[in-house]
């Protein structure tokens, strides 16, 4: 399957996907079990794999696991090089644009690219934008750079634009894991206006209310983390 065609067709009907994000860091890996069935009982269409911390064991331990229980596809959400797993289907490959960080621009990117070229992980060029969301989160502190402004939409579209023209297939607006706010409408709204790619809004999205509220402001990709990881309940809550 092609995970870059099958998002772009999504889009082009109208049809939103959903990415549950899984931190290799936070499994309780006694009941992986329980955790697998969620997962399959939810209205997820991806999972995604990735963490700020995580030691690349981990991430191999849980895409196996998920491979072996689950049909969705497992894309790599890496926080650094080391957390490339080739048993996953395909991976975000990012650029934290709203940052000035060279290594989060193109470092990491130098350092993983021999090992993707030669794995069969689908490579998804992804423009990364951290916007600014209340006290600071695990990816502002990780890559040591400044969100952007939430309140300059201008800025922020500028910006995803710039990553679409640099050849990206996607943009990612990030609020950060857990974090306090999430990326507000408005900046949805004028983002999805301004790029003609699919856009994946996450972070700090807690309820089936900002799931829709991004989809109608023209996310066609919701990422959940912690409301998931927190209670795995959350989708039969929060249909
Ligand atoms: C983080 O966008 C994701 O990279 C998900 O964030 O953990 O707040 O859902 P949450």
């Amino acid at each position: 399957t092609n995970l870059y065609a099958h998002i772009r067709l999504a889009k082009s009907q109208n049809q939103k996907l959903l990415a549950i994000l899984l931190d290799p860091d936070k499994i309780d890996w006694d009941r992986l079990g329980v955790l697998m069935d969620r997962i399959n009982q939810s209205p997820a269409s991806h999972i995604f794999v990735g963490g700020s911390h995580v030691e690349s064991n981990q991430i191999d331990h849980l895409v196996s696991a998920l491979k072996e229980k689950c049909s969705l596809p497992v894309v790599l959400f890496p926080g650094n090089p080391s957390q490339i797993s080739t048993l996953a289907d395909g991976i975000l490959f990012l650029s934290l644009l709203s940052g000035r960080n060279p290594d989060f621009l193109i470092g990491h990117q130098v350092q993983a690219a021999p090992l993707l070229k030669q794995s069969t992980l689908e490579v998804i060029p992804t423009g990364y934008l951290l916007i600014e969301s209340g006290t600071a989160t695990a990816v502002e502190k990780v890559s040591r750079t400044t969100p952007l402004d939430r309140n300059n939409v201008a800025h922020i579209v500028a910006t995803a634009q710039a990553g679409e023209l640099l050849g990206n297939r996607l943009i990612y607006l990030e609020a950060g894991s857990g974090a306090d706010l999430p990326v507000p409408v408005p900046v949805i709204e004028a983002v999805a206006q301004g790029i003609d790619i699919p856009l994946i809004v996450g972070g700090g999205i807690r309820n089936r209310k900002g799931i829709d509220a991004a989809y109608a402001a023209g996310a066609d990709l919701v990422v959940i983390g912690t409301a998931f990881e927190n209670d795995l309940d959350f989708f039969e809550k929060n249909k």
